[in-house]
């Protein structure tokens, strides 16, 4: 039913977005496009098959030691394109240190250079260093000891992208948060600043990027899931097509 196509003619028309969210309502009447596919990040059997796809697509030689149900657990949330990606830098990593097969350690290095960003080269002086151990000593703490949450992957005081530090948990595959979550995981993210303040009696900058994190969850846990007990279940979010200017002082 598009203007301009018969029914009988013999014409598919099909269309792909990432921002359904923002398309003209009129493309969505019924007579349109009929039918709508959801197309979600691939689950973890998902991201296997992916995986298997591009190691055969790629002629990549994979030694036996690699398990690819192992290594697609370990990357949760991870697009198509990761996936391609980070098969072509494990076989790059295995090319520079002249494997003849690219192996599992391959694999799981250029996953946490994908995940993490590289390592880089930086000047830390004593003091520094001493701060940022301490603050990623903190969130480590938190992540092992809290049972609500993920568990502990890695913890590394070499700048890695844009860290100083990073503590990095090994993600389950989740579709819902719980609130014990929700509040596990700002606990977690308040334990590098709160670990500066116990040890140094001092705050810094570092934390900019987990204070950010949890004002995230707060607000979402308050405006949008209803998981503040005094305001209770109420949507508080008017996120998209809302009075541009009221938007901010509702909130
Ligand atoms: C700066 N960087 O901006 C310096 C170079 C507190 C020990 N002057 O919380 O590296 O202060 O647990 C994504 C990832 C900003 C976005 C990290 C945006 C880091 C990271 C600021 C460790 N680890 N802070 C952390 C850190 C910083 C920043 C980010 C980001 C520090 C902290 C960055
Ligand atoms: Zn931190």
């Amino acid at each position: 039913g598009l203007d301009g196509f018969e029914s009988t003619d013999a014409i598919i028309v099909i269309g792909a977005t990432n921002r359904p969210d923002v398309l003209d309502p009129a493309l969505l009447r019924p007579g349109r496009f009929d039918r709508h596919i959801v197309v979600d990040q691939p689950d973890v059997i998902g991201r296997e098959k992916i995986l298997g796809i591009h190691i055969r697509n790629q002629k990549v030689p994979v030694d036996d030691s690699v398990k690819l149900d192992e290594l697609s657990k370990g990357v949760p949330g991870m697009s198509g394109a990761d996936l391609a990606n980070m098969v072509n830098e494990a076989a790059l990593l295995a090319a520079r240190k002249n494997h003849e097969n690219v192996t599992h350690l391959d694999f799981e290095e250029a996953k946490e250079k994908l995940m993490m960003g590289a390592k880089r080269h930086m000047v830390i002086s004593d003091d520094e260093r001493e701060i940022i151990a301490y603050h990623e000593a903190g969130h480590a703490m938190l992540m092992e000891y809290i049972e609500e949450f993920d568990p502990l992957l890695k913890v590394t005081i070499l700048p890695q992208g844009r860290g100083l530090g990073v503590t990095m948990p090994l993600p389950e595959e989740r579709k819902l948060m719980s609130k014990q979550f929700c509040l596990a995981s700002m606990a977690v993210a308040l334990g590098g600043r709160v670990a500066e303040k116990l040890i140094f009696d001092e705050l810094t900058s570092g934390a900019s990027n987990d204070i950010e994190k949890v004002t995230a969850i707060a607000r979402h846990m308050v405006c949008e899931w209803g998981m503040s007990e005094k305001l209770g279940a109420t949507a508080l979010g008017e996120k998209e097509g809302e009075v541009f200017l009221g938007k901010d002082i509702g909130h």
